[in-house]
């Protein structure tokens, strides 16, 4: 499927998204932003994770800024709002989501990065949000989402100075929790190496029983965000409704009587 520079398929039980405008180097639009949400609302029910990637030699370019005509106070509000929900529903949608990130992952591209579950990078990747130099502010849920990966001190430093983070060690920032080095000549090229990562990563997490993959991406960043008392609580009725899954109870038998799936260290 194609549909406002959006391309989608599945691959097993993988659903595969590509944003597909190289030649503005995937820049969201207004009707990109809205696919993107429609496809997070209509996922087939065979999907059990996502795999979000950028056609092309980067990510995302961000907001689509000859889209930035002159709107008032109203109208930016409800266009912040529409990232919002569109971006809501990727990071609260139906299943876990990975993102391939290469080459450029800036402005809201990186928000867009941020609402994914797991972030895997390569060689190629690189950070950055130029809103602060265009004299605007960030609009997809970037103040909120950046700080918890990387610090609001470092989001605040790349906003003010136009600052580029490239490199290994932005997984250890907390970009990414994956990268992958260039696989050789070609062998990352257009982001391959991130991609087949992210592929394959989704092909493990679509294995898991699938209220225990709805209760961690939408309970963890909640807990998260409640006090100890109200933590614990939540976390409780998370355990119990997962734990009462018929698959659930069929996978700690075939632990306790055929050692399937023993933790390796
Ligand atoms: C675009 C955009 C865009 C490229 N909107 N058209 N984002 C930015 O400020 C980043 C702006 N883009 C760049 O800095 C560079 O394009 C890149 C580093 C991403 C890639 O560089 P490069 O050399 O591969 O491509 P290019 O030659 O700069 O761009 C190719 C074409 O894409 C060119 O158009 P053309 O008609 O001359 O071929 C560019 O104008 C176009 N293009 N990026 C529109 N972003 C919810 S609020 C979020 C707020 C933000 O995201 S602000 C940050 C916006």
């Amino acid at each position: 499927m194609t549909q406002n520079d959006l391309h989608f398929d599945m691959r097993g039980s993988v659903a595969v998204i590509r944003l597909s405008r190289p030649n503005k180097r995937n820049a969201l639009g207004d009707a990109l932003i809205l696919a993107l949400r429609n496809l997070f609302e209509t996922l087939p029910g065979e999907a059990k994770a996502v795999v979000l990637h950028g056609e092309g030699d980067h990510f995302c370019a961000g907001l689509d800024l000859s889209e930035l005509k002159e709107r008032d106070a109203g109208q930016g509000l409800h266009h912040s709002r529409m990232w919002h929900a569109a971006l809501e529903r990727v990071q609260y949608g139906p299943v876990p989501v990975i993102a391939a990130l290469h080459g450029a992952v800036v402005g809201g591209g990186l928000e867009l990065a941020s609402a994914c579950h797991i972030r895997v990078a390569d060689d190629s990747t690189f950070y950055a949000l130029p809103e602060g130099s265009r004299g605007i502010f960030v609009g997809g849920g970037g103040s909120v989402r950046v700080p918890k990966l990387i610090g609001a001190h470092r989001m605040l430093d790349m906003m003010l100075t136009g600052r580029v983070y490239k490199g290994e060690e932005c997984t250890q920032l907390g970009f990414a929790q994956y990268f992958e080095a260039s696989a050789g000549a070609d062998g990352n090229a257009q982001g391959k190496g991130a991609l087949n990562k992210a592929i394959e990563l989704a092909k493990r997490i679509a294995q898991n029983e699938p209220m225990t993959n709805y209760a961690l991406m939408h309970g963890l960043p909640r807990i998260a965000e409640q006090p100890a008392d109200h933590g614990f609580f939540t976390e409780a009725l998370l355990a119990s409704v997962a734990q009462s899954a018929p698959e659930a109870k069929a996978r700690i038998k075939a632990f306790l009587e055929d050692g399937k799936d023993k933790v390796k260290a």
